[in-house]
């Protein structure tokens, strides 16, 4: 069925969203400039779908036993990220949505930047939004539920912040955030102590748990030469930038 609109639950297989934007060259009035030719963007058939892999999909059907204990968890997205790159299907981040009370698997994520053109794609938001709609909240501690968010390599300053709006109680961190930074990825600006910051508002970090085999992932994406997307920026604080 095709998709009609925002946050339809549709099960933990692909999110859409709306705002698929095409950019065409059109006429069009310009404040300062009188009428000039400008590109403009329209949001007509607006969607945006991240759709988890194949190989995903179907070893999600699979994995109907709960994961007892956090090593089990961290096993799981660590063998998400493996596969992700041995599969050539994003980059070497794998994480998921756990209750943490059962251990059942809530939604799977895998980073999906380069294949699903977002930037925003990172496996830890395709993990927490593919929960929400498939339980159709927006609160993962919506009814009581007591959810954690397990990671391979710990959030970047991007999910750092999606993560006290999801509603997970707890993080779990496998490789952290310098390992990535040793590869090349741009992991961001986050506070120094923001496991303390992420602790008064009650949500708790557990770090290193199986770090070496979680960094050895991202180690293995780098001499296979997988690609390390950071944005280009233009550096508008050169000294130089204003006379070119
Ligand atoms: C990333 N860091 C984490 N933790 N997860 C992702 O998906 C990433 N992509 N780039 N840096
Ligand atoms: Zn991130």
């Amino acid at each position: 069925m095709e998709p009609t609109g925002v946050s339809t639950p549709i099960g933990t297989d692909r999110l859409i969203l709306r705002g698929v934007a095409t950019t065409m060259k059109l006429k069009a009035w310009c404040p300062r400039n009188a009428l000039s030719k400008m590109w403009r963007t329209t949001l007509k058939q607006a969607q945006v779908i991240l759709q988890l892999p194949d190989w995903l999909r179907a070893l999600n059907e699979q994995q109907t036993d709960p994961f007892e204990d956090v090593p089990a968890r961290m096993d799981f997205v660590i063998d998400l990220a493996r596969k992700n790159i041995e599969r050539g299907t994003g980059g070497p981040f794998g994480a998921a949505i756990f209750a943490s009370d059962t251990g059942e698997l809530l939604a799977p994520g895998v980073n999906l930047v380069e294949p699903a053109h977002c930037s925003i794609a990172h496996a830890e938001m395709v993990a927490i939004a593919l929960a929400q709609q498939t339980l159709g909240v927006f609160d993962l501690s919506a009814n009581g539920r007591t959810c954690e968010l397990v990671t391979s390599t710990e959030p970047c300053a991007m999910c750092l912040g999606a993560v006290p709006w999801s509603g997970v109680h707890r993080v779990v961190c496998g490789a952290r955030g310098e390992d990535a930074c040793a590869i090349g990825f741009d992991e961001g600006a986050k506070p120094t102590d923001w496991i303390g910051a992420l602790g008064e508002r009650g949500i708790e970090v557990t770090r290193d748990v199986r770090r070496d085999q979680a960094r050895t992932v991202l180690q293995q994406y780098h001499t296979s030469g997988g690609l390390i997307y950071n944005a280009e920026r233009i550096d508008t604080h050169r000294s130089d930038a204003a006379s070119e």
